[in-house]
């Protein structure tokens, strides 16, 4: 069942119902200024760091679910209804939400009266903007009234959830003509506060959230909404809230449209030293400029122009054009979309996310990147040196840092050992895309400490050399606290299984080892080797690869299982995902990465893991990490069996490691394979079962409950998840094949033989490619003929030509 549908031209998703089975949200903002906005306008804003300065406050877990937000509620006579249904769920006689990039456009209607909300963060400012057009569509005059909601937060989410003995007496406000001002914080002398106006006069307002909502009221159906009129309330600590109160007269076919502006301001830094001017009130000079900026409707319709061409313009780096419709809508539109939402959020703020708990992750940022590069280098390259400066001398590294303060995260620490080889991962992803390896070069702390600096160039030496020189008894690398599956905690051990526990706290334990990290350290070791020998360092290249040819050794001898790749061994030599194993005898992990990595390609292991995991862990909604699953809890294996079967990491649908094996069957050249895995959990392929799967259509979620789970198929964690990055990577460099390379552009397309071919636009340091393929025999994988401007070339790599600007390429599969 669906609960609407997709209008590509618009780049929008359309929902027709507001009842989806869960909130249904998009991202506005893609600077510093952000909103999470649902489709029945629930959501909240913050400034950069959703923890730390969170403009509006909003209530996890709370019933009804989703109940607070940025509301619009219109009293026409006596019935109460909100463009976007919630919170007031008054039946509406039409409703649509549009979710476009950036943007979320509410159509309701009641009565004859329709309301327009159309709600964005303009480019370039640090506001939301919400713009309401009313149209009379009766016959009769109307005289309504509007009154807006907004709930203040006291600016740090974590301290306004929990510290009421404080926050209840701190709360200021301030009001100016249609200007609400919410200052709480300013008279400790911080620079900051928050706006909430509207481009006309006032009825009346409230600010006071008890006095909007009348004692023990709700927001489904406030006092001051029922009867009509705004008590002007001045709050004083207890609870901030922003409303206006405008008085609409509507003449049969008459609009009118009012601006709403949300904002955030920061008065320049010297006056934030001289205090709260005179009386306590803020300076208002900056906070009238911004909203000078968007006091008209045209100037809201200019601001939101703008927000769309800078979205077409970004998007248009690489578009394609197939037969297949949905491919087209998810690589022109939502893979790349997603990908640019975690950028800017990481793992912070969404609705599984609650913004206060973790910040940046080590790991997830640098996956990110291979999403988002080819859309904004620059922006990758600074974060690549973030990410570093927060490694530690030994190469190892925090495994989360801050994003406002860009510093590690001494709570959580270190010693999750993936984590030094995906800078790896994500540094040669950059320079594969821009060709520029002056990143190397950039001096860079330690621990963000600048007297412990060395070269770029030193941190990925670290990190390689980390993974080198810590290795088990089986000569493969150590897991540490975890690898990529971070509820695989093999040093959490008892010495007698079941009796005591004890766990070696951040640091690694002696012999529990990772052949997911082994299969990293092959993958992105290569890649370290190509940038030495970039560098000249013909020597230490050398050596690279030697520790890389051992490492293939090491997991053919000790990390082959027989059908399929080991997934570890645990603190008493035991192995872990093995078929002497009762639960867990096979895990997804170690066969996309030992694949990727072409271990054992030519000796047959690469396809005999594909086949396994096919017979194994394949399901209708997508790959299970492992089967079977834990039945028991184990200690010793940590947090993985503490989740009932099927769910997250203990046999979930984990949607990040599916593209894993779709690129891994890329690489043994099963396209029709590949492209199976790819569309089954592609959020466009499975639109039509939105009932089940339930999270949003256009966008991938963290998991989707397993076969051995009681809701098979149900999708939990949307929006930010490293699946974003990796599925475009899979869908865009190994199905279609257009892959950045370090000299060129490669273009090695592994499609269904049902596919008879595309054309693709591709932007490559600043070189526009216009491919076509063409499929004539139906095969799966195969460059016969690539011809570039017209002139036949060798193999199928494109060196990268600086002196053209367009290139026409043609490739003849076969
Ligand atoms: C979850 C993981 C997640 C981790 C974050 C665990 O409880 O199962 O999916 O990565 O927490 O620290
Ligand atoms: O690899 C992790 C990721 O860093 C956060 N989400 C869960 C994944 C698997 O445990």
């Amino acid at each position: 069942m669906k609960f609407g549908h997709f209008d590509d031209a618009a780049k929008e998703y359309v929902i027709t119902s507001p009842k989806t089975p869960l909130p249904w949200i998009n991202y506005l903002g893609c600077e510093d200024f952000f909103s999470l906005v649902s489709n029945t306008c629930g959501g909240y804003s913050f400034y950069k760091d959703a923890k730390l300065l969170r403009l509006t406050r909003y209530r996890y877990n709370n019933i009804p679910y989703d109940s607070n937000g940025h509301y619009y509620y219109i009293k026409d006579g006596d019935t109460i209804w909100n463009p976007g249904w919630m919170p007031a769920k008054t039946e509406l006689d039409s409703y649509q939400c549009r979710h476009g990039l950036g943007y979320s456009v509410f159509e309701g209607s009641k009565n004859q009266l329709s309301a327009e909300l159309t709600m964005f963060v303009p480019m370039g400012n640090t506001c939301e903007i919400n713009k309401l057009t009313l149209t009379n569509h009766g016959s009769e005059h109307k005289e309504i009234s509007v009154f807006s909601y907004v709930e203040f937060c006291l600016w740090n989410a974590m301290d306004d959830m929990t510290n009421f003995q404080r926050n209840f007496s701190t709360g200021e406000v301030e009001i100016h003509g249609s200007a609400l001002y919410h200052k709480t914080e300013y008279r400790e002398r911080r620079n900051h506060y928050a706006v909430y106006a509207v481009n006309t006069q006032l009825a009346g307002f409230d600010t006071d959230r008890e006095s909007f909502l009348g004692a023990y009221g709700e927001n489904s159906a406030p006092e001051v909404v029922i009867n009509g009129t705004s008590k002007n309330s001045v709050a004083s600590g207890w609870s901030p809230i922003g409303s206006h109160h405008i008085k609409v007269s509507l003449a049969p076919g008459e609009s009118k449209s009012f601006v709403f502006v949300l904002g955030y301001v920061e008065n320049p830094v010297a006056e934030k030293w001289d205090g709260p001017a005179e009386n306590g009130c803020i300076n208002r000079k900056p906070a009238e400029e911004l909203l000078k900026r968007f006091d008209t409707t045209e100037k809201a319709d200019a601001a939101l122009a703008e927000l769309k061409e800078y979205w077409n313009n970004l998007l248009n780096h690489f578009t394609v054009s197939s037969s297949e419709e949905k491919l087209d809508r998810m690589v022109n539109i939502w893979h790349q979309y997603q990908c640019m939402v975690t950028f800017n959020m990481s793992r912070s703020a969404s609705y599984f996310e609650s913004g206060i708990g973790r910040g940046m992750g080590f790991r997830d940022s640098c996956q990110d990147l291979l999403g988002f590069v080819h859309l904004i280098p620059d922006r990758a390259r600074q974060r690549i040196l973030d990410i570093a400066s927060t490694q530690f001398v030994d190469g190892s590294a925090y495994h989360q840092y801050q994003p406002l303060t860009k510093k590690g995260n001494a709570d959580i620490g270190s010693g999750f050992n993936d984590d030094p080889l995906w800078l790896i991962a994500g540094t040669a992803a950059y320079i594969k895309e821009t060709g520029d390896y002056s990143i190397l070069d950039e001096i860079t702390p330690y621990d963000n400490d600048e007297s412990k600096s060395t070269d770029f160039m030193e941190h990925l030496r670290r990190s390689f050399n980390y993974t080198r020189t810590h290795l088990g008894p089986h000569g493969l690398p150590l897991i540490g606290r975890a690898d990529w599956n971070d509820c695989l905690n093999l040093n959490c051990f008892s010495e007698e299984p079941g009796e005591s526990f004890q766990t070696f706290g951040p640091s690694e334990g002696p012999n529990a080892e990772s052949v997911f990290i082994a299969g990293m350290f092959v993958k992105y070791g290569k890649d370290y080797v190509e940038i030495c020998k970039h560098k000249g360092l013909e020597e230490e290249a050398k050596e690279a690869e030697e520790a890389i040819v051992s490492m293939e050794k090491t997991v053919l001898d000790a990390g082959w299982d027989g059908e399929w790749f080991l997934r570890a061994y645990d603190h008493y030599k035991q192995k872990i995902g093995s078929k002497e194993c009762d639960d867990g005898k096979i895990f997804i992990e170690p066969q996309g990465f030992c694949v990727m990595a072409e271990i054992g390609l030519k000796e047959g292991n690469c396809l005999q893991a594909m086949q396994s995991v096919e017979k194994y862990l394949d399901t209708k909604y997508g790959i299970v990490l492992l089967q079977p699953p834990y039945h028991k809890y184990h200690v010793e294996l940590g947090e993985i069996s503490s989740y009932p079967p099927g769910y997250k990491e203990n046999a979930g649908i984990f949607c990040h490691n599916n593209p894993w094996i779709s690129i891994a069957e890329t690489v043994v050249g099963r396209g029709d394979r590949a492209w199976q895995v790819y569309t089954r959990t592609c959020p466009a392929y499975i639109e039509d079962i939105s009932e089940i799967h339930r999270t949003e259509p256009y966008v991938y979620s963290q998991m989707i409950a397993g076969k051995d789970a009681p809701n098979f198929g149900e999708a939990k964690n949307s929006w930010l998840t490293g699946t974003a990055a990796w599925t475009f990577l899979d869908v865009s460099q190994y199905i279609l094949g257009i892959r950045p390379d370090y000299d060129g552009l490669v273009i090695d397309p592994c499609i269904p033989s049902t596919l008879s071919g595309f054309t693709a636009k591709r932007d490559f340091r600043g070189v526009t490619y216009h491919i076509q393929v063409k499929n004539p025999n139906g095969v799966q994988k195969g460059v016969k003929v690539l011809t570039v401007d017209g002139a036949i070339a060798d193999g199928n790599m494109i060196p990268f030509d600086p002196s053209k600007k367009e290139v026409t390429v043609e490739v003849i599969m076969g």
